[in-house]
């Protein structure tokens, strides 16, 4: 008779560890990613593929991806990213992100970026006025237009007129897609209550477009509490009111820019995880922690985990494997309850340690 492991569903997940800490954390995921696929009770097991398109690999062979890196994608059920970005005069930061996380957004039809944040047990906020309970949004960062377009040029290069354009799309159907996942976020949680950020006052053509379409898509959704901030307002609501806050939407840069200041308002930004999600499920979807490659640790072993394990989790959760995924998140919590946390988070544990005391959770 076939046991439950040889019934097991096999996930195809394509790892790309990337640049710097990218390398350190996405091999901490994947020994937590093979403990959850080991742990008793499990019917899944993950199959990684690694592609080392990196800033290394540019440098040495002149290309990130190869011209058929989407097409290799495709054949995976998800992606698994740990960072990109290298301080070498050769390798611009525009460079690197034109070359690997941007046009796997864009290719892969991933238009949502999901970048929950809230306090963990055992870590605190740097607000005085922050208990864990004050704190637990969900940005939804718009993922395939806007300020990230690609659009523009430059003419009169290395001259005194040299002349730059930066165009943000913005389009009817990008912006009701995204604020449509939007709304059924906030209308997943308790709360019900979804802040939509701006710079109509500013910004007059797709600023304004984006603000219609919001109040087109809200009255949809009567059940949902709906406000408008200004992208700079916002920031400061953020740290001074942080509980009036639950569900956020904002456009690629906006989102960009207020999630790393609600990581580093929830403890650290080293917690913190995305999904970029094709709704559609026609193509993969990608998970990453929000950070960079920090390349003044990578390598030493210390990067905090934490951030990669979250993404993990959705990656698990997106798989279907909502039990799972949940353990996870469980078993992470129990260790930063524990104090067993890296510098960043106030604690004294390396990388492997935070690691190690998270696969021994899923063991228990
Ligand atoms: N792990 C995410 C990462 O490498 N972030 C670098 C970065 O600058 N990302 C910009 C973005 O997410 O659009």
């Amino acid at each position: 008779p076939s046991t439950i492991r040889e019934q097991s569903r096999i996930y195809r997940i394509a790892s790309i560890p990337g640049d710097g800490i990218g390398v350190d954390i996405t091999n901490a995921a994947e020994q937590v990613l093979h403990k959850l696929s080991s742990a008793s009770g499990s019917t899944f097991e993950f199959a990684f593929h690694t592609f080392d398109w990196s800033s290394r690999n540019y440098l040495e062979r002149g290309w990130y991806m190869p011209p058929d890196g989407i097409e290799q994608l495709k054949r995976f059920d998800a992606i698994y990213f740990g960072a990109v970005g290298w301080p070498d005069p050769d390798v611009p930061d525009h460079i690197s992100l034109w070359s690997l996380i941007l046009p796997i957004r864009k290719h892969l039809s991933q238009y949502v970026n999901v970048r929950p944040t809230r306090i963990l047990p055992g870590t605190t906020s740097p607000l005085s006025n922050c208990p864990p309970s004050s704190l637990d949004w969900v940005i939804i960062r718009e993922n395939s237009e806007g300020e990230y377009s690609g659009q523009g040029g430059i003419s009169h290069e290395d001259t005194p007129y040299a002349t730059a354009t930066e165009v943000s799309i913005f389009t009817q159907v990008g912006i009701e897609r995204i604020m449509r996942f939007a709304f059924e976020t906030a209308k997943s949680r308790p709360r019900k209550k979804l802040t939509m950020v701006t710079k109509s006052n500013a910004q007059r053509h797709g600023m304004v477009l984006w603000d219609k379409v919001f109040y087109q898509v809200a009255e949809e959704y009567p059940e949902i509490e709906i406000d408008k901030m200004l992208v700079d307002a916002m920031t400061v609501r953020m740290v001074l009111n942080p509980k009036s806050l639950d569900t956020i939407v904002a456009t690629n840069l906006h989102a960009d820019i207020l999630s790393d200041l609600a990581a580093a308002l929830s403890g650290s930004i080293g917690i913190a995880p995305s999904s970029n999600l094709d709704p559609t499920r026609q193509n993969p979807s990608m998970f990453e922690p929000i950070h960079g490659s920090a390349p003044d640790i990578a390598g030493k072993g210390v990067a905090n985990p934490v951030g990669a394990f979250w993404s993990a989790a959705e990656m698990v959760r997106w798989l279907g494997e909502e039990k799972a995924a949940d353990g996870l998140m469980k078993a992470v919590e129990n260790v930063t309850a524990n104090g067993i946390k890296t510098k960043d988070l106030g604690g004294d544990r390396n990388t492997q340690e935070v690691t190690d005391a998270v696969c021994a959770e899923l063991e228990s």
